[in-house]
């Protein structure tokens, strides 16, 4: 009986070649074997070599060329031209279904044109799934049937191919959102029930990349606004039932209140959309809109009686009364209410510029070289800095704690940003309002856009890169240390506007100041013996080991007891943890050996007073580099974090200019024998300073003010 089944599955494949070996090992392994895979794809040629022999030699799989530039619903089109199957079936080529999804749609299809199967949502990386054996009972759905068109998809949709036929159906291959409507919406009207087997599953990958690679439902919301219009109107061109164009209407007022109505605070936006809002507003069935609730209900009036004015104060209004409840609930809340309604409407103040360091956590990094340029050469500016602790400053400046009041009134009035992280997501850039993002360091761990998994709490790949993207489309200038630095940030922050390719004014200082008197200063205010040298340990933080959110736990791997049984005479250590790390450390009994400076403001202080650097993937190495001193790399959990957190763009193994060491042992033995190991790594060492220092020279601030603040 299942002989006569023949099930064409249709994968188009462009853009997906990164995901479509687990699709179509998901297919090979179906325990049902009567089928035909129908592949879609602008470069068939290349995709067969990616995928391998194992599917180009499997006469069942079909590889056929398209052009480059078609939707995916033109690309099923051309499928089912072609397919020879009894039934059809979408399969698309970043998903994969379970071993007996087909088999079991098969089976139970019986007479029945079409029948529909469970989804599941999966995140990136996620592996094939144990299904446990349930009761095969078919669903009926018949009045709710449309509801099963989940995500306006066709997906795991078993489809008689002579249903197909006899209807003509097609997916609109005009759009990329919503095309699927045109072809499921037929199809479900053409019969009286759907049954629906749960057990048979479809997995749909949560994408991960929602810049670079969306998915439909990643588009921005201008283009599926477009798209759902065009088919929006197309569909109400024919007579539907009732339930049919009850679910349209739902899907155009859902897509109304959870996308437009957001992106309807520009007033701009609702010039540019009224138009074609309304056209399609009015084709909505009066029965749609029983049991709305008032504020839709106005919405909708003022747009069917064409009153863009009344339809703009009326949204307005409602952003206000939005932002009133949303602010009431917290004192954050509260203040931001303040900061977008109040201080946001007041002017820009030209010669105001705020700084901030690692969120107000310390007066350093970049911002620091850059605002004692500008104390001393720039007089006319004022200059107010972010600071949590309260702390005296060089210029006396106005300083205010991040997230208070003053805080907001500051980033709404200050004509001029400069910070070397991410502002909050609240912040607003206005008009007018220019941005200079320093950044923190010459990346050696993927960033942002180039990361593939994220494993930090709180979020996601996607709300990560998401918000990321939103912040970084804010930044007017962004500072790169290196040529290397500059590559990678255009890429992963996906950064147009001006680089600054200035070298780090952070590590103006390791030029200017490296001599005994300064050095002898920074000992003399950390309360350093000077007789003795100076080990750095600067590590970085791991991305999976927290308390909670921004706040992280570091253990000490290092054995303090047995470096100062082995070199105590010599050296003393300073220990500096990254400063999102908030595990303290217990150095008693090693008192006049070991220090806690992660407090100290001031890394690039710290490296000026070292004679030695040890760390892991931090970035501190490359600004230490500067210095031409020895670095040791302590790297006792490689594997994983190479492979499982981040993963890294340059080799550790060998373009690193000092050892990888993976446990104390390795560690000590290096610093026994530190001068053999500065002249086994000195070739490598040049080549390392000359790719990533040599913008360096002692004059980044000053470059850096002189593009970014007029003369
Ligand atoms: N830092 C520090 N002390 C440490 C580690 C880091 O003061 N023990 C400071 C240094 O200025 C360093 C910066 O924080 O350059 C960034 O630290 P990383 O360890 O490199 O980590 P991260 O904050 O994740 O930034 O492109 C750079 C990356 O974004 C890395």
């Amino acid at each position: 009986m299942l002989k006569n089944k023949m099930i064409s599955i249709i994968t188009p494949a462009e853009k997906n070649e990164n995901f479509i070996n687990e699709t179509l090992e998901s297919i090979h392994r179906q325990t049902y074997a009567d089928y035909e895979v129908l592949i879609l794809h602008s470069d068939t040629g290349a995709l067969k070599r990616a995928v391998g022999d194992k599917y180009t030699e499997d006469e069942r799989f079909k590889f056929i060329e398209t052009d480059h530039d078609i939707k995916v619903g033109e690309a099923r089109n051309i499928g089912m031209d072609m397919a020879q199957g009894d039934y059809i079936y979408f399969l698309d080529s970043d998903d994969y279904i379970s071993e007996n999804t087909l088999q079991l749609l098969a089976e139970n299809v019986g007479d029945y044109p079409v029948i529909r199967a469970k989804m599941k949502r999966t995140d990136f990386g996620s592996s094939f799934a144990i299904i446990m054996p349930g009761t095969n009972k078919l669903k009926m759905f018949s009045l709710r049937k449309y509801n099963l068109i989940r995500n306006h998809s066709a997906l795991n949709f078993l489809i008689s191919k002579a249903q197909v036929e006899q209807l003509g159906l097609r997916f609109d291959g005009t759009v990329e959102g919503f095309s699927d409507l045109t072809f499921m919406i037929p199809l479900l009207e053409s019969v009286e029930v759907v049954p629906y087997v749960s057990e048979a599953i479809y997995f749909r990958r949560r994408r991960n990349d929602p810049i670079n690679h969306p998915s439909l439902r990643q588009l921005p919301v201008e283009q599926r606004m477009q798209d759902l219009f065009t088919v929006y109107n197309t569909l109400k061109e024919k007579p539907l039932s009732l339930e049919a164009e009850m679910f349209l209407d739902n899907t155009l007022l859902n897509f109304y209140r959870k996308h437009l109505v957001v992106k309807f605070k520009d007033d701009s936006f609702i010039d540019e959309y009224f138009d074609d809002l309304a056209a399609s507003i009015n084709k909505i069935n009066p029965a749609s809109l029983e049991n709305r609730d008032r504020i839709l209900l106005n919405d909708i009036r003022a747009i069917r009686t064409n009153k863009v004015g009344i339809f703009k104060r009326l949204s307005n209004f409602h952003h206000l009364l939005r932002d009133i409840q949303k602010g009431i609930r917290s004192k954050k809340g509260r203040k931001e209410l303040i900061y977008k309604r109040i201080f946001n409407r007041m002017a820009l103040m030209d010669d105001l510029v705020m700084f901030e360091s690692f969120q107000g956590k310390a007066y350093s990094d970049s911002p620091k070289y850059i605002y004692e340029y500008m104390l001393k050469k720039r007089p006319g500016h004022k200059l107010v800095w972010v600071l949590n602790k309260n702390q005296k400053i060089p210029g006396d400046p106005k300083t205010v704690k991040r997230f208070s009041l003053k805080y907001y009134y500051y980033i709404a009035r200050a004509k001029h940003i400069v910070s070397n992280v991410r502002m909050p997501n609240s912040y607003i850039k206005r008009n007018g309002q220019k941005y200079l993002q320093t950044w923190h360091g010459t990346p050696l761990k993927r960033l942002a856009g180039d990361m593939e998994a994220v494993h930090m709490p709180g979020t996601n790949a996607v709300r990560y890169k998401r918000n990321f993207n939103n912040e970084t489309d804010k930044w007017d200038y962004l500072i790169a240390p290196n040529p290397y630095s500059s590559e990678i940030f255009k890429r992963a922050f996906w950064f147009n506007n001006t680089m600054l390719e200035t070298g780090y004014p952070r590590n103006d200082i390791l030029t200017n100041d490296n001599n005994p008197v300064i050095i002898r200063s920074i000992k003399e205010k950390l309360g350093l013996p000077r007789d003795k040298k100076v080990i750095l340990y600067a590590p970085t933080w791991r991305d999976d080991e927290y308390y909670k959110v921004g706040k992280y736990r570091f253990t000490l791997q290092l054995d303090l007891e047995r470096l100062r049984a082995q070199f105590g005479e010599e050296y003393i250590i300073l220990l500096r943890m990254h400063y999102v790390v908030a595990s303290k450390m217990d150095l008693t009994g090693l008192e006049g050996f070991a220090y806690d400076v992660s407090g100290y403001d001031d890394v690039s202080e710290l490296y000026l007073i070292s004679d030695m650097l040890i760390t892991d993937y931090s970035s501190v190495f490359f600004d230490y580099a500067n210095l031409k001193r020895p670095i040791l790399f302590f790297t006792y959990d490689l594997e994983k974090y190479k492979d499982q957190l981040r993963g890294f763009y340059i080799d550790m193994e060998t373009e690193l200019p000092g050892p990888l060491l993976r446990d104390n042992d390795a560690l000590f033995e290096a610093v026994e024998n530190i001068d053999q190991v500065v002249a086994d790594y000195e070739e490598r060492y040049d080549a390392f300073y000359d790719r990533f220092c040599s913008w360096d020279d002692g004059r980044a601030a000053e470059k850096v003010v002189d593009i970014v603040f007029d003369k």
